[in-house]
C-alpha cells in the first residue's frame, strides 16, 4: 500500500469508529423511522416507540436571531444630528423619540397587520343589493385614528415651529413611513388636498373639508383622494383626461368618467380633474379644458355618491392599500379651480405628493439599514460576525452614504417648503423649491429601489422570505419612481420649470451651491469633495449655456442624466455642508468624501461623448428594436 493510501485507511478507519462508538443499535425501527430519532437504547424500545411516533422532527437547535426595530431616532445619528443643529429646542426631539417608541411598540405590528389583511371589494351585499364595499382590516382603519392622533397632516398647516414646521413633520412622517402600511399614501393626497384648498382660499364647502383634513380629532378626520389617472393619460394627464362635468341649475356640477388608478380609494373626498361641458355640449381638449373639482365621496347615508368601484387594483406592492378603478356617474362635486386651470391648481397637490414620495423613500432606505446592520452584530458566517467581514460592512457603508445624501436633499426641500409657506423665501429659494421637488422625488426613487434590494440581500436567502417582512419593502419601493410622475416625466417638469422661470430655477442652483461652497471653503479635510462639486459645477454651467445652441430634441434626450446631475451636485453640496459644521462627525466628512468622488454631473460626461446627437437617437432605436416584427 502506497504511503498516502496508508494515511487514507487509516483516518477512513478513525472516522467509522467514532460514528459507531456511541449509541448501540436502533434495534428494528424502519430507516424513516431512526432517522427520525436521536438516540435511544434497545431496552426502552417501546417507550421510544411511544414516543417518538409523536415527537417533533428534528430541525438542529441553531436558530438565527432575528434583526429588531429599536426606537429609530435613537439609531438614526444623521436625523439625531440634524435635530441639534436646527432645533436649539428640544421639543421636537423628544415628541419624535415618544413616537418612535410607540411605532415600535404599537404602530409597527399595525403595519404588518395591514399587509396580511389587504382590503377587499364587497361588490353586492346577501340579499344583493350593489354597495361596492372597501373593506380595509381593522389595522388600517387604526391607522388613520394614529394619523390623526399624532397630526400627521394638521402639523404641516397649525405651524407650531414657524418655517420648520414642514421639517418637523416630514421628520415625524419619515420615521412613520416604514412601519405605517402604506398609509402614507392617504396622507400624501390629505396633504395635498389641504395646501390646494388653503392656497385658493377657504370657502365653502371645502373650508369645513380643509377643518376635516386638518383635524387631531380621530373622529372628524378625512382622509382626501387624487383622482386624476384615466386610462388614456396617467402621465398625460392633460390629454387622456375624458371625465366631463355637466353644471347643473344651482350651480353645482355632476362627474362623468373612467378613473383608471385611484389610490387609497376608501377616501372620504377626492379632488378630480374633469372636463366642462358647456351649454352647446362642446368641450376644451388639452390643459386648457381641464378643471379641478371637490367631491365627497360618500352621502350623508354612507352609500357611494354616484361612483361604481369596478375592481381593485392587483399591484406589485402597496397591496395594503385600496387602489380601485371607478365609474364616475354623476358624481356630485362642486368646482373649486378657475375653469380651465385644473393642471395648474393640482400642481400643488402634485408638489406634497412628491414630497411624501420623497419622505417614503428615505425612510425605505434608513429603515433596511437599521435592520440590515443589526443583523450584521448577530449573523455569523465564515468564524465571525458579518459586522467583522469588511467586504460586508463596505456595502453596507455605500448604502449609508446614498441615503444621507437623500436625506439631505429631502430635509432642504422641506425647509424651502416651509419658507416659502411662511412667507419668508427668497426668490432664489423660492426657485430652488419648485427645482429641487421634482429633482428630490426622481433621484430618491431610483435610490429607494436600488438600497432597498441591495438591503435585502445583505439578508441572504432570508431577504427573499417573504415572511421576514423584508421583501414588502422591496415591492413598495418600486412604486416610488413610477407614481406621482415617472423618472422621465420628472425629468421633463425639470426642463419645463426652467422654460417656465427663464431659466431662473437654474440660475438659482447655481448661485445656492457657490454660496455654500464658498462658506466651506476653509475646511481642509472637505477640499477635494469641495474641488469635485466646484468642478462639476462648472461642466454643468458649460453645459447649459450651451443649451441654446443645441439642435431641436437634444434636450429631451439630456434631461434624465441633466436631473441625475443636478441632484449628485446638490446632495454633494449639502453632505459638505453637514460635515463642516462644528458639530459634525468624522462619519458626516467621510460620507461627503465618498460621495464626491463619482460622476457628479454625468450629463457634461455623456454630452462629451456625443450621447444626446440626434444619430445617437437613431442608433438608440435601432438597438431597441433590432429584430422586432410587428405583424
Ligand atoms: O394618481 C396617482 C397615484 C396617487 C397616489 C399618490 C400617493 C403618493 C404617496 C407617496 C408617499 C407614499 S399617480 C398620478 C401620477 N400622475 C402624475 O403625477 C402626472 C404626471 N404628469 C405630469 O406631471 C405632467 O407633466 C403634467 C400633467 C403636469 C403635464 O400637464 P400639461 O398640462 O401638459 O403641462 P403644462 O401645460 O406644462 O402645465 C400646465 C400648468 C402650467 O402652468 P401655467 O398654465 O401657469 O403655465 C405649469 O407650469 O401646470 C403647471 N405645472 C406645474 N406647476 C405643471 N407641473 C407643475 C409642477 N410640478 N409644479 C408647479
Amino acid at each position: 500500500m502506497a504511503f498516502w493510501d496508508c494515511i487514507i485507511s487509516a483516518m477512513a478507519l478513525r472516522a467509522v469508529g467514532r460514528l459507531a462508538r456511541p449509541r448501540r443499535a436502533l434495534c428494528t425501527q424502519s430507516a424513516s423511522y431512526r432517522s427520525s430519532v436521536r438516540s435511544g437504547p434497545c431496552d426502552e424500545a417501546a417507550e421510544l416507540s411511544a414516543q417518538s411516533l409523536f415527537s417533533r422532527s428534528a430541525v438542529g437547535s441553531f436558530f438565527q436571531d432575528q434583526p429588531l426595530l429599536r426606537n429609530p431616532v435613537g439609531e438614526d445619528a444623521l436625523l439625531q444630528s440634524y435635530l441639534r443643529r436646527h432645533f436649539p429646542s428640544t421639543e421636537v426631539k423628544e415628541d419624535l423619540s415618544r413616537f418612535g417608541e410607540r411605532l415600535v411598540n404599537e404602530i409597527d405590528a399595525l403595519g404588518h397587520e395591514c399587509e396580511e389583511h389587504p382590503p377587499r371589494l364587497q361588490h353586492f351585499d346577501a340579499w344583493g343589493n350593489r354597495v361596492d364595499r372597501i373593506l380595509t382590516s381593522s389595522a388600517w382603519t387604526r391607522m388613520k385614528e394614529v394619523s390623526a392622533e399624532e397630526g400627521f397632516v394638521a402639523a404641516g398647516y397649525e405651524r407650531c415651529f414657524g418655517e420648520w414646521s414642514r421639517v418637523y413633520q416630514m421628520s415625524k412622517l419619515y420615521l412613520y413611513a416604514p412601519s405605517a402600511g402604506l398609509y402614507t399614501c392617504p396622507l400624501a393626497m390629505t396633504d395635498g388636498a389641504a395646501k390646494v384648498i388653503e392656497s385658493l382660499g377657504r370657502s365653502l364647502p371645502v373650508d369645513e373639508a380643509f377643518q376635516r383634513l386638518t383635524s387631531r380629532d380621530p373622529k372628524r378626520f378625512w382622509t382626501s383622494g387624487q383622482w386624476m389617472t384615466e386610462r388614456k393619460g396617467g402621465s398625460d394627464v392633460a390629454r387622456g383626461t375624458e371625465t366631463l362635468a355637466f353644471q347643473q341649475p344651482d350651480g353645482t356640477y355632476r362627474l362623468r368618467g373612467f378613473k383608471w388608478f385611484t389610490s387609497a380609494t376608501d377616501a372620504d373626498m377626492a379632488l378630480v380633474l374633469a372636463r366642462v361641458v358647456d351649454g352647446h355640449g362642446q368641450i376644451v381638449q388639452g390643459s386648457a379644458g381641464l378643471s379641478l373639482f371637490y367631491a365627497e365621496v360618500r352621502d350623508q347615508f354612507g352609500r357611494l355618491n354616484g361612483i361604481e368601484v369596478k375592481r381593485l387594483k392587483e399591484k406589485l406592492g402597496t397591496r395594503q392599500m385600496p387602489t380601485a378603478e371607478l365609474l364616475l356617474y354623476d358624481l356630485p362635486a362642486h368646482l373649486v379651480s378657475p375653469e380651465g386651470r385644473g393642471v395648474a391648481t393640482i400642481a400643488n397637490m402634485l408638489t406634497l405628493t412628491r414630497i411624501h414620495n420623497t419622505v417614503s423613500a428615505v425612510a425605505a432606505m434608513r429603515r433596511i439599514i437599521q435592520l440590515s446592520r443589526d443583523y450584521a452584530t448577530k449573523r455569523f458566517a465564515f468564524g465571525k460576525l458579518l459586522k467583522d467581514h469588511p467586504l460586508h460592512v463596505q456595502t453596507i457603508a455605500r448604502m449609508e452614504i446614498e441615503t444621507r445624501a437623500a436625506f439631505l436633499l429631502m430635509m432642504e426641500v422641506c425647509r424651502l417648503f416651509g419658507k416659502e409657506e411662511s412667507g419668508t423665501a427668497s426668490d432664489t429659494e423660492v426657485h430652488l423649491f419648485r427645482l429641487l421637488t421634482t429633482v428630490a422625488k426622481l433621484y430618491t426613487g431610483k435610490q429607494a429601489v436600488a438600497v432597498v434590494s441591495e438591503g435585502l440581500e445583505s439578508f441572504g436567502g432570508q431577504g427573499y422570505i417573504e415572511d421576514t417582512g423584508l421583501p414588502r419593502m422591496l415591492r413598495d419601493a418600486q412604486v416610488l419612481s413610477i407614481w406621482e410622475g415617472t423618472t422621465n416625466i420628472l425629468s421633463l417638469d425639470v426642463l419645463r420649470s426652467t422654460a417656465k422661470s427663464s431659466g431662473h430655477v437654474l440660475d438659482s442652483f447655481f448661485a445656492d451651491v457657490k454660496t455654500k461652497m464658498l462658506a466651506v471653503n476653509g475646511s481642509s479635510a472637505l477640499r477635494p469633495a469641495v474641488e469635485a462639486v466646484n468642478t462639476a459645477l462648472s461642466c454643468l454651467g458649460k453645459f447649459v449655456h450651451t443649451a441654446a445652441q443645441r439642435p431641436p430634441g437634444y434636450m429631451e434626450l439630456a434631461a434624465r442624466d441633466l436631473a441625475y446631475s443636478l441632484a449628485r451636485i446638490y446632495m454633494g453640496c449639502l453632505l459638505i455642508d453637514h460635515a463642516s459644521w462644528e458639530g459634525a462627525s468624522h462619519a458626516d466628512a467621510y460620507a461627503a468624501l465618498r460621495w464626491c468622488e463619482q460622476d457628479l454631473c454625468p450629463v457634461a460626461s455623456r454630452d462629451s461623448r456625443g450621447i444626446y446627437d440626434p444619430n445617437s437617437s437613431q442608433m438608440d432605436s435601432s438597438l431597441v428594436y433590432e429584430g422586432y416584427t410587428n405583424n
